[in-house]
């Protein structure tokens, strides 16, 4: 008989643009694997109101990011594309994984403490218990494999440390994932900190998917290269970050490796090197944008996507979801 496929599961917060780094270090990896593997993806608005939203703006982009998401070669046919909210189940697992999670080990969260040192003015719960919805989203689909860029491994882990735990008590309930961080394009830094992982919130720095030909080209002509002054394009990610950092994302799209690339650009320097990034990054993400554009404007099929990724994923959720409530000993009415 043949096995069953593997699952893998992972989430974007909808709170901003999709954008290079969240292409390259996560979506594109999903969309090759469709094929190897059972697929779920969906976009983590439970988890970005613990950033103040606007409603307005977040609704527009909950829909939007799903347009984004079949545009980069996510085939809704082929993957369960859902809205977390729209699947009750994650909220409530959310609560019962609480019971079995360490105030300790949530305060060693990395991205807990960079987020609490940001929003200062709104220090909310949400933001200290965030990794336990993560949690609940990975279990809830018994997923083998949660694919992420690295900045998340650690949510990953707690989530294994919390199914262990649960597990000892209560029997096998709970696959223990694993996450799959890609060898390349795993942590890509913003064009103007290259110290930084890219990231929306410093958008000079940060390449949209959805910026047209001209921006992208205006934000690698800015791009920090390194402060020595030999021009010249080399590998090495101590000295020369912002160099390195182009390196990975020219190399992540052509799939030249870095040795490749130094012969290339030989003796050309940064004002050849560039533009020539900026022109393989825009011809990649231009077919991605115009079919995003044209999704968007078919309201009605991603509703429907949406509809029918709700219910394909509420049905494994729920099925878990009873057995950890049995498991606990919530009373349940006979059938
Ligand atoms: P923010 O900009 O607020 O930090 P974000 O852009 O990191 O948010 P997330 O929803 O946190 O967005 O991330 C979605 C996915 O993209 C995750 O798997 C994450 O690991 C990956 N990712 C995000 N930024 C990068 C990056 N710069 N390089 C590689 N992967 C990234
Ligand atoms: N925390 C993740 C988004 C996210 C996620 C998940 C990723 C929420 N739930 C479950 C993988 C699996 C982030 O900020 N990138």
């Amino acid at each position: 008989m043949e096995e069953p496929k593997k699952r893998m599961l992972s989430g974007i917060q909808p709170s901003g643009d999709l954008h290079l780094g969240n292409y390259l270090g996560a979506i594109k990896n999903w969309a090759d694997r469709v094929n190897e593997y059972e697929c779920y993806y969906f976009m983590a608005d439970l988890h970005t109101i613990t950033v103040r939203q606007e409603p307005a703006d977040l609704r527009k982009r909950s829909l939007n990011q799903l347009a984004q998401y079949i545009a980069c070669g996510l085939d809704p046919e082929k993957n369960t594309l859902f809205l977390q909210s729209h699947v009750p189940a994650h909220s409530q697992l959310s609560w019962v994984l609480s019971c079995y999670t360490m105030l300790g080990e949530l305060s060693r969260m990395t991205q807990y403490k960079d987020k609490a040192a940001k929003h200062q003015d709104n220090l909310n719960a949400g933001l200290f218990t965030y990794p336990i919805l993560m949690a609940a989203d990975i279990l809830l689909y018994q997923a083998d494999y949660v694919p992420v860029g690295e900045d998340q491994k650690q949510h990953v882990e707690i989530t294994r440390d919390i199914a262990q735990r649960f597990n000892n008590i209560y029997g096998e309930v709970f696959k223990v994932p694993e996450p799959l961080i890609a060898k390349t394009g795993a942590r890509i830094y913003g064009l103007s900190t290259p110290g930084d992982k890219m990231s929306k919130s410093i958008p000079e720095g940060c390449v949209f998917i959805m910026d047209d030909a001209d921006t992208i080209a205006r934000k690698f002509k800015r791009a920090v290269t390194d402060s020595d002054t030999v021009n010249c394009v080399r590998y090495d990610k101590e000295n020369k970050p912002g160099v390195a950092n182009l390196m990975n994302i020219y190399s992540t799209i052509t799939g030249k490796t870095f040795e490749e690339i130094e012969k290339e650009f030989d003796g050309k320097g940064y004002g050849v090197f560039k533009p020539a990034v900026a022109e393989v990054v825009n011809d990649h993400l231009a077919p991605i944008r115009d079919e995003a554009n044209r999704l968007i404007k078919d309201k009605e099929y991603l509703n429907q996507i949406y509809r029918e990724g709700a219910e394909r994923a509420s049905y494994v959720a729920g099925k878990t979801l009873r057995k950890v409530y049995k498991k606990v000993g919530f009373y349940q009415l006979d059938k």
